[in-house]
């Protein structure tokens, strides 16, 4: 059994994992401010600690006995870190250093850290499918302070010894993802409104792809990457390589719940990336593991669960 701190493990994506690391025996502790997690999101085996990811002598704390440490804890909102950008910072920047600070005191050699990374460092690189060697260009506050915790992830195993790996999500999905905000996943959104038989707006033509990963795949990256982080500063995507566009999505979803949506458009965002796509296979060489969920099947699952919390 090994012992492991998982920061924003109340979150979507971190509750799933911490699910995962309790199913097969590990000893969970939680960081999480409820900013937008939710308790019962966590496993019932898990250790909740409320409290501020940035806050250096919390973290210092509860990083002591641990064999390795998820560090997931961030505002994920593109539009929140653009209104609030020194506050989002303070979570998505100085949290990571905090946890990077911590990890270096914690127990033998230095705790290794898998943290979550984004596709927005990439911003609006044309060279699709997006590898890890590509420009670093990001577009918004939340995609500089991505890729500020990779020069930080990259400093803690240069400096001081932590092994560090940081994941590259591209657009996640899957049970708990939050629908409520306009800036929630677009699938989050669309299974939500679909699911009410409410209209859904696609912002632009609807010909905008992303690369869609259900988060059970993501759970498998974040678990192999822990596995195999023993040494240096590591990059990863986490995508499946195939793009799906926006209108086909809809589509889909409205198959899957037996509906024809009610599509309205309106403007695209400003910024709205038009080709999101990545390039799965360092993660799959280095690391041992690929996506196995079809969008048709994660989208099920993800219908299935939104009809049960009705
Ligand atoms: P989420 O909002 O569900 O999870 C984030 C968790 O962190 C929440 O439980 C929240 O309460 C907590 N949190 C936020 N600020 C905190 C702070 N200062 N101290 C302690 N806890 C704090 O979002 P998610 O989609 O599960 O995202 C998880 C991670 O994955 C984030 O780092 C996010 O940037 C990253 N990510 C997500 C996606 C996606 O498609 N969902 C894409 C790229 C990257
Ligand atoms: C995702 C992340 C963002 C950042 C970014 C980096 C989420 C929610 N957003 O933004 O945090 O990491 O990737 O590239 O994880 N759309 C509609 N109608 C809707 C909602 C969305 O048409 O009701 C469109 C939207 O304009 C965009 C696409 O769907 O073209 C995907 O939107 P998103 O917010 O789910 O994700 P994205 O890629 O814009």
């Amino acid at each position: 059994m090994a012992r492991y701190l998982v920061t924003g493990g109340c979150g979507f994506i971190a509750s799933h994992l911490a699910d995962a690391l309790v199913a097969r025996g590990d000893s969970v502790r939680i960081l999480d401010d409820l900013s937008t997690g939710k308790r019962e999101n966590a496993p019932e085996a898990a250790e909740v600690t409320v409290g501020d990811v940035a806050d250096a002598a919390l973290v210092r704390a509860l990083m002591k006995d641990a064999d390795g440490c998820f560090h997931l804890a961030a505002v994920a909102s593109v539009q929140r870190a653009n209104e609030d950008w020194v506050n989002v910072h303070r979570s998505n920047l100085t949290g990571a250093v905090a946890v990077f600070d911590a990890a270096r005191q914690g127990r033998g050699s230095g705790v290794p850290v898998v943290y979550a990374s984004s596709a927005a460092i990439y911003g609006d690189d044309p060279n699709v499918p997006l590898s890890e060697d590509g420009e670093h260009r990001p577009l918004t506050a939340y995609g500089a302070d991505k890729l500020g915790c990779e020069l930080h992830g990259r400093v803690a195993w240069q400096v001081h010894g932590v092994p560090t790996t940081g994941l590259r999500f591209f657009n996640v999905y899957g049970p708990r993802q939050d629908p409520a905000s306009p800036y929630s996943g677009v699938i989050a959104i669309f299974a939500d409104r679909i699911a009410a038989r409410r209209p859904i707006t696609i912002f632009g033509d609807g010909n905008q792809t992303r690369d869609f990963i259900f988060v059970a795949d993501v759970v498998a990256h974040l678990l192999a990457a822990m596995e195999r982080c023993a040494g240096g500063a590591q990059v990863f995507n986490v995508c499946t390589g195939t793009a799906t566009s926006v209108l086909d999505l809809a589509r889909t979803i409205g198959e899957l719940a037996g509906q024809r949506p009610e599509i309205r458009h309106d403007s695209p965002r400003a910024g709205d990336i038009r080709v999101s796509i990545g390039d799965p296979r360092r993660a799959t060489r280095a690391l041992g593991v690929a996506a196995t969920t079809a969008l048709a099947d994660g989208l099920g699952r993800t219908l299935r669960f939104g009809a049960k919390a009705g």
